[in-house]
């Protein structure tokens, strides 16, 4: 397993060299403390100069997205296209993904791949597995830390996610006194930060008021409790609003809303992020107003960068893939065709 190619781009001024032969092993990692899911697919037996061993450090299953994002990777990362995939979920538990990461850097991987749950703690780590001659490749969020610290990043922009969600808002309530509650993405992850900033942005100056925002963890039983506080904090009437930073926490939403006896996407207009496919559901049937998309399929991506950086050639620091919005009209157009 351990063949080293320590790319140009990455760890600069590093020779680079094949050590001879690797055999391909399926193991697993997974911290102790973690009751993450670690799985290892991959070639066994097969031309082991050929197969490239990946630890793949993914948040968790937190969300409708994250399960296709998952399996974009899985479907990426194969035997088939010259991998053995060794994966972690670390249950969106920071401390959990480093200590996977620390694993792949111990097992001797070719490349690292993170889906980072956080922005903010992965400088030791990273600067280990740079030590290590081990390239990391980013997807989906992205890390505070140096981007020396780091190959390249495939993801989308959760900034521009935000001011469109809001653009959306202000159009819809301009002026008009509107009460918001926001359901917040993970604490400290990159697209709470940045989807929270892109809306802001977008609506200020308008009669938006945000009464509320707290973080519902990505999750469908996270947005529902939350939004659980916030009607009996203000009452069904008192609420105009509801900015969820992903499709799962405005489902959980909308089963807070119809619980309590209010009808939502009438009611109170709720607008999301994602536009997996339970979320375009509800939008169809006028449960949820807008839906910004945020395109889970970075698989092919991230498995094209691990490749180019293994080989040396020269990849960009940054990909973004691209994203676009939905009515109510537009998502009943496309539901049916959508790969997620
Ligand atoms: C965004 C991704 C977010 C999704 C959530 O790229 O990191 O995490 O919006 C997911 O659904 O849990």
């Amino acid at each position: 397993m351990n063949k080293r190619f320590l790319s140009t781009i990455a760890f600069a001024g590093a020779a680079a060299f094949a050590l001879a032969g690797c055999s391909t092993e399926t193991g697993s990692t997974g911290s102790s403390s973690s009751t993450a899911e670690a799985e290892s697919t991959g070639g066994s037996d097969a031309a082991a100069s050929d197969v490239i061993t990946v630890g793949f450090a993914q948040t968790g299953a937190e969300s409708g997205w994250r399960s296709a994002n998952t399996d974009s990777m899985k479907a990426a990362f194969s035997e088939d296209n010259g991998f053995e995939l060794i994966f972690n979920a670390a249950d969106n538990d920071p401390a959990a993904q480093i200590s996977a990461v620390r694993n792949f850097i111990n097992q001797g991987v070719d490349a690292i791949v993170i889906a980072p749950v956080v922005e903010d703690g992965w400088d030791d780590v990273l600067q280990e597995a740079a030590d290590a001659g081990i390239p990391v490749v980013l997807e989906d969020r992205t890390v505070s830390a140096s981007e020396d610290l780091y190959a390249s990043w495939v993801g989308l922009d959760f900034h521009a996610e935000g001011v469109k969600a809001g653009e959306w808002a202000a159009a819809e309530f301009g002026d008009t006194e509107t009460n918001m509650v926001v359901l917040e993405g993970t604490t400290g992850s990159a697209p709470a930060n940045e989807r929270a900033a892109g809306f802001d942005e977008a609506i200020a100056g308008t009669g938006i008021t945000t009464i509320d925002s707290q973080t519902g963890d990505f999750t469908r039983d996270g947005g529902k409790s939350v939004m659980e506080g916030y009607i009996a904090n203000y009452g069904l009437d008192g609420i105009d609003l509801v900015y969820a930073h992903n499709d799962d926490m405005g489902l959980g939403a909308i089963e807070a809303i119809e619980s309590a006896g209010g009808v939502p996407g009438e009611d109170i207009k709720i607008v999301t992020i994602d536009a997996v496919k339970d979320g375009m559901q509800a939008l169809v049937d006028g449960k949820i107003n807008y839906i910004v998309e945020c395109n889970p399929l970075l698989g092919e991506q991230a498995a094209q960068i691990v490749k180019d950086v293994l080989a040396g050639t020269a990849v960009e620091k940054a990909y973004y893939v691209e994203d676009q919005a939905f009515t109510q009209e537009q998502a009943a157009e496309v539901i049916d065709t959508r790969p997620y």
